[in-house]
């Protein structure tokens, strides 16, 4: 596939943003980050809002077309107030990453409170309530997503523990959803590129005939602050710690304004993707962590993206 030179692999739509805060029937500080799922014929977006209070929680948007989302007008999931996890939400829930599997949607998102960040696990039916299962990583660690089928009887996650200050991408095994381990290294900062700093999983991973391809984020240190950008990973369907490729340029940058200036400047964080049918891509993403933008390729593109040589 011919390698398109100068431009991102990812086409904006022409109406981005697509949600922006003046979207939000009710007032809060930012809007971004928002997971997709196809439920029918209705898409459904999973938000991470910002209130003005300065801590994060989730609301619902809906559409027919997967592009013009209405919001609706209260939040379907607030940090907890009682139980088990109300110490590790204090600070905020953040990043929802939906999973459907076996007939349930999961959220894997990030509970934020004193001691640090750690991944969360929910489940819902309706998307009205959501009970939560478990936390299932200690402190430190982020960007869970759950995939879409169990591997070998055993469900899988990737996710990003930082260790030595080195940020790498893991995936680890449950037997039910609760208890984790078997963690393998996946893949790490590349010195050099686009990802040199820190990387993480992003968009839960879409079954392909060439394996399981990841739309991950990558972030390269700058003078003024790090980069987000996404790129694409392929892992192998049977045993997924195990790389058959990785893209060298990423497939989405800041460019825009809109994804150059905001609360947090000069970043595309990829937060779930849709295949239609014939093939199209919707990928979906935040934008300066001040609203919601959508862009598409193909499914064919980003896989051959996980492939290209050097110098291409
Ligand atoms: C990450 C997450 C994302 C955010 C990004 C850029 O650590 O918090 O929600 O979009 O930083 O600020």
């Amino acid at each position: 596939m011919a390698q398109r030179r100068g431009r991102d692999l990812l086409h904006r739509w022409k109406r981005n943003p697509i949600i922006t805060l003046e979207d939000v029937p009710y007032r809060c500080n930012t809007i971004f980050n928002g997971s997709p799922v196809k439920v029918g014929n209705e898409y459904l977006l999973l938000l991470r809002i910002e209130g003005l209070q300065g801590y994060s929680f989730f609301s619902l948007a809906r559409c027919q077309d997967g592009l013009h989302f209405q919001v609706d007008k209260q939040p379907c999931m607030l940090p907890a107030k009682e139980g088990p996890f109300t110490v590790w939400e204090e600070n905020g829930i953040e990043d929802p990453r939906i999973t459907f599997i076996e007939c349930q949607y999961y959220i894997m998102y990030t509970a934020v409170g004193r001691y640090g960040h750690r991944i969360a696990l929910s489940r819902t039916e309706d998307f009205e309530t959501f009970e939560r299962i478990a936390l299932v990583s200690g402190p430190g660690n982020k960007d869970g997503v759950l995939f879409p089928e169990k591997i070998h009887g055993m469900y899988a996650r990737l996710d990003r523990p930082i260790g030595n200050n080195v940020g790498c991408i893991w995936i680890s095994y449950s037997p039910d959803l609760i208890n984790w381990g078997r963690s393998e290294l996946v893949i790490c900062p590349r010195a050099r590129y686009w990802d040199s700093y820190r990387i993480g999983a992003s968009v839960p991973r879409i079954r392909t005939d060439r394996g399981w391809l990841e739309l991950y984020h990558g972030l390269k240190m700058t003078a003024s602050g790090p980069i987000y950008r996404l790129g694409t990973v392929m892992l192998d369907l049977e045993n997924p710690a195990r790389v058959l490729g990785r893209c060298l340029e990423p497939v989405l940058s800041p460019r825009e304004d809109y994804e150059r200036v905001g609360d947090v400047g000069n970043v595309v964080f990829g937060s779930g993707a849709i295949v239609e049918p014939n093939g199209e891509v919707k990928v979906y993403y935040g934008a300066a962590d001040t609203s919601i933008c959508v862009a598409l390729g193909t499914i064919d593109e980003l896989i051959e993206s996980c492939f290209q040589n050097d110098g291409a």
